[in-house]
């Protein structure tokens, strides 16, 4: 099956090779394409991918990571899809697992931090509880339910980009709940350089978005069951 590993980004300019690299390293033997999903950086972003081959979605503003992922996975020609940040964070290593995952026989192969093998570097308690709570509300399946690196068949992202920013996971998980799921434990890495666009006071609203959203997901699954 072929694969396409879309990874959206802003300024990343100095992690794409880096991670280009590693990316081709352990995806020997597969047949794939990158897309980066581009907003608008004011690095190189967009020429160091292009020339390293890549397929570039440019916006001219920025559209947001949600809708970024989509429409990357909807554009892509690969069957199996991967999302995975530029930064470093995601760990290439585990690309072969989520691909023979979602090859073998599951919709949903889902990076987890915290299962056992997994751990995470930063953010450990709040991103901790925050998963224990909405899996509970939720009931979905999978412990890592904010982290954004997974496999998945390519059906599973006709779904609109509901929530437009790093929630855009949740609202997949939410939407793919009733999937075959399966997670792979992975170590997630403080990012290698550039600068978080959740920095700062950011984080704070970061934390807020995710509550309000949990509360949504809540209300649309109680509809749901009715
Ligand atoms: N296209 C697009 N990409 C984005 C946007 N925001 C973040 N990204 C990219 O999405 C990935 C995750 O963003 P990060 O800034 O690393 O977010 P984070 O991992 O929560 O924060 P860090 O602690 O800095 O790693 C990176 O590849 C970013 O370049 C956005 O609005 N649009
Ligand atoms: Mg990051």
């Amino acid at each position: 099956m072929y694969v396409s590993i879309v990874i959206p980004t802003i300024n990343e300019a100095q992690n794409i090779p880096v991670i280009f690299e590693r990316i081709k390293n352990t995806l020997k033997g597969y047949k794939y394409e990158i897309v980066v999903v581009d907003d608008n950086s004011s690095d190189d972003t967009v020429g160091i991918a292009t020339s390293l081959g890549a397929k570039v979605i440019k916006h001219d503003f920025r559209r947001g990571v949600g809708y970024s992922v989509m429409e990357g996975a909807v554009n892509s020609r690969g069957d199996i899809v991967v999302i995975m940040d530029a930064d470093g964070s995601h760990d290439p290593a585990i690309l072969p697992n989520l691909v023979r995952m979602v090859e073998d026989k599951y919709d949903v192969a889902k990076a987890s931090r915290f299962i056992h093998g997994g751990h995470m570097e930063e953010r450990v308690i709040s991103t901790v509880l925050f998963n224990i709570i909405a899996k509970m509300l939720l009931n979905i399946k999978v412990n890592d339910i904010t982290g954004g690196y997974l496999a998945a068949k390519k059906e599973c992202f006709n779904i609109h980009p509901f929530f437009n920013d790093g929630r855009w996971i949740l609202w997949f998980m939410f939407s793919n709940r009733t999937r075959k799921i399966i997670e792979v434990p992975y170590i997630y890495r403080k990012r290698v350089t550039g600068y978080s666009k959740y920095g700062g006071i950011k984080h704070l609203k970061r934390g807020f978005n995710y509550f309000s959203c949990l509360i949504h997901l809540l209300m649309l699954r109680l509809i749901a069951s009715r």
